[in-house]
């Protein structure tokens, strides 16, 4: 029977409620700076989410929405400048204290920390959006707690392809049998799911909650908070009705469920 490990972490989405009123937001930031009349509502972004990757999202937008632009310089360094702007103003919109964690995150992530299970970022977005995710909301132990953060162009294709999962596990020396990845979209789950990882927890988010997870072992609208009033988890999907709260109990009994018959 496969011992759970390690937990494979995605950000967007997962960790932090980061697209619409983070990313989104910096993205029309650079694009008014760059003096560009580009302006995406959240409505829209929700449709431009269906391609991750920034630089993509934008070479997207150009195709899908805006066949008619006509860059004054060569396209990919107009996308690749747009894009290091973006970063700058999403890094500085959470260094303002911009987004938290999602509640529950940072409890499960320090009950997994203090029972040894090893833990992992796996993103597509840029290493510097995560290192200032992680400092504006766990503080001193940001450095510590993840043991690799696994980001953007570090491999040729972005989800749904596998790789980042694939890469992670090669760089921590596991095996798929021995992970549990955290997601919250359809790109997500196909990307763990073809990189051979079975043990798979969904938290639904705004922009996710009507997308397929078929596959996940267990789908909620979020991971729940010890003490807090307020509703625990609603369970989407699984093999669970109801839960107190998302804890690593509940991941190791995904994970047991996900590789029985192995
Ligand atoms: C979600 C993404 C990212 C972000 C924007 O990543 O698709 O591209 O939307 O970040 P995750 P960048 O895998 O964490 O859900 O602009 O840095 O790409
Ligand atoms: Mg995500």
């Amino acid at each position: 029977m496969a011992e759970l490990e390690a937990l494979l972490l995605d950000v967007d989405g997962t960790l932090a409620d980061t697209e619409r009123d983070g990313h989104r937001v910096a993205f029309n930031a650079a694009f008014r700076e760059a003096g560009l009349d580009w302006d995406w509502d959240p409505a829209l972004y929700g449709r431009l989410l269906s391609v991750t990757g920034g630089k993509e999202r934008i070479r997207f937008y150009l195709d899908r929405f805006r066949p008619d632009f006509i860059p004054r310089a060569d396209l990919d360094g107009l996308i690749a400048g747009l894009h290091q702007a973006k970063t700058r103003h999403y890094t500085a919109l959470l260094r303002r204290g911009g987004i938290p964690l999602r509640p529950g995150v940072k409890r499960l992530l320090e009950e997994a920390a203090g029972a040894g299970v090893r833990l992992a970022v796996a993103t597509t977005t840029t290493p510097e959006n995560v290192s200032a995710l992680l400092e504006t909301t766990l503080g001193g132990r940001s450095d510590g707690i993840f043991e690799l953060v696994a980001a953007g162009d570090i491999v040729p294709s972005k989800k749904p392809a596998p790789d980042i999962y694939v890469w992670a596990m090669e760089r921590m020396g596991l095996g798929p049998q021995q992970c549990l990845a955290l997601e919250d979209s359809h790109n997500g789950v196909r990307a763990v799911l073809d990189a051979g990882i079975r043990s798979l927890v969904v938290t639904v988010n705004g922009y996710t909650r009507d997308q397929d997870f078929t596959g996940a072992g267990l789908v909620v609208d979020g991971l729940g908070e010890l003490g807090e009033p307020g509703e625990p988890p609603r369970v989407l999907g699984g093999d669970v009705d109801s839960l107190p709260l998302v804890d690593l109990a509940v991941l190791r009994l995904v994970h047991r469920v996900a590789w029985q018959d192995d």
